[in-house]
């Protein structure tokens, strides 16, 4: 395979780099990760980095590329396969297109090819390697940019996805002069205001006598300290990790656009996916949500968090 991509790079004269919506660190990292390495190793070629933006990027302003263009360019897709991750503008334009994911989803896209390593931690993880294996070098902007991408995925090397290839990967890319103290400091510092906000939110945290810790984040909250719902939805659910006591933990949050209420679910080690399934919502084993509209049902899914707490 490395092979027919390294002839695909050499070939196109234009290429284009996207990834899913809404991108974590990993879809930037091995998108910026893959467009500083090929920019250097093809400065007569012309190569865009395409996508929505949010607060994670920190790297440069997203190119705009005319369809027209798409359509005469290699395109490669990061960090997923599935339809519903994806911009179709994004992607549905192109000459040839590459997928390169970790993720154990279905392809549902079409493909020219499709580059999968479900053992990787991160996109950012693989690109590195493929990186390595084209003969191309890794900058130290391109090395940066991965770097972020497998701490971004790894937890900075917390989480068991973790692997000997993961360190041997991130080995290389120190090696390139990363300053990796001014990296976690961009990433993981944070301001006075939301480290107070994340006081007053586990302040009012409640444990259930089988050690379910839940937090109920009703409008008025909301309002006061005029707060972003993902940022406390999904952004503040972790500040109830970590705790011995606690193997189960959710965050349900009211949302004033949909007048739904966010209910994000975790566990250390039992499964909370079914739960989260049968009030409509999914995601992984130990990680996962769903949306519902009264706290009523609220209290129902704190009842079912209960007995699967209480199970042996
Ligand atoms: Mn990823």
């Amino acid at each position: 395979m490395e092979r027919e991509i390294y002839n695909l790079i050499k070939d196109f004269d234009s290429i284009v780099i996207a990834r899913h919506k809404n991108p974590d660190l990993d879809a930037y990292g091995s998108q910026f990760g893959l467009y500083y390495a090929l920019k250097a190793r093809f400065p007569e070629k012309k190569i865009y980095a395409i996508g929505d933006t949010n607060s994670l990027n920190f790297f440069q302003e997203m190119d705009k590329v005319d369809d027209d263009i798409k359509k005469e360019s290699l395109v490669f897709v990061l960090d997923t396969v599935a339809k519903q991750m994806l911009n179709e503008e994004d992607y549905i334009h192109n000459k040839k297109i590459v997928f390169i994911d970790h993720h154990r989803n279905m392809i549902d896209v079409d493909s020219d090819y499709y580059i999968r390593d479900t053992e990787s931690s991160s996109t950012a993880e693989m690109v590195t390697n493929l990186l390595i294996q084209l003969g191309f070098e890794i900058t130290k902007d391109s090395a940066r940019a991965l770097y972020m991408g497998i701490i971004g995925d790894t937890g900075r090397f917390m989480y068991n996805s973790t692997t000997a290839n993961t360190l041997r990967t991130a080995a290389v890319l120190l090696d390139k002069g990363i300053n990796i103290q001014e990296i976690h400091d961009l990433i993981y510092l944070e301001s006075i205001e939301n480290k107070q906000i994340k006081n007053i939110f586990f302040n009012s945290v409640k444990i259930t006598k089988e050690n379910v810790a839940y937090r109920k984040n009703k409008k008025e909250f909301i309002e006061k300290y005029n707060l972003d719902t993902n940022f406390v939805s999904r952004g503040l659910v972790g500040q109830m990790s970590g705790i011995k006591e606690i193997p189960i933990w959710a965050n349900f949050t009211y949302d004033s656009a949909s007048e739904r209420i966010f209910c994000e679910l975790r566990s250390r080690n039992k499964p909370v996916l079914d739960i989260a399934k049968k009030y409509g919502g999914g995601g992984h084993l130990y990680a996962c949500g769903c949306s519902v509209e009264t706290w009523e049902e609220v209290d129902k899914i704190i009842k079912d968090l209960n007995k699967l707490a209480k199970e042996r």
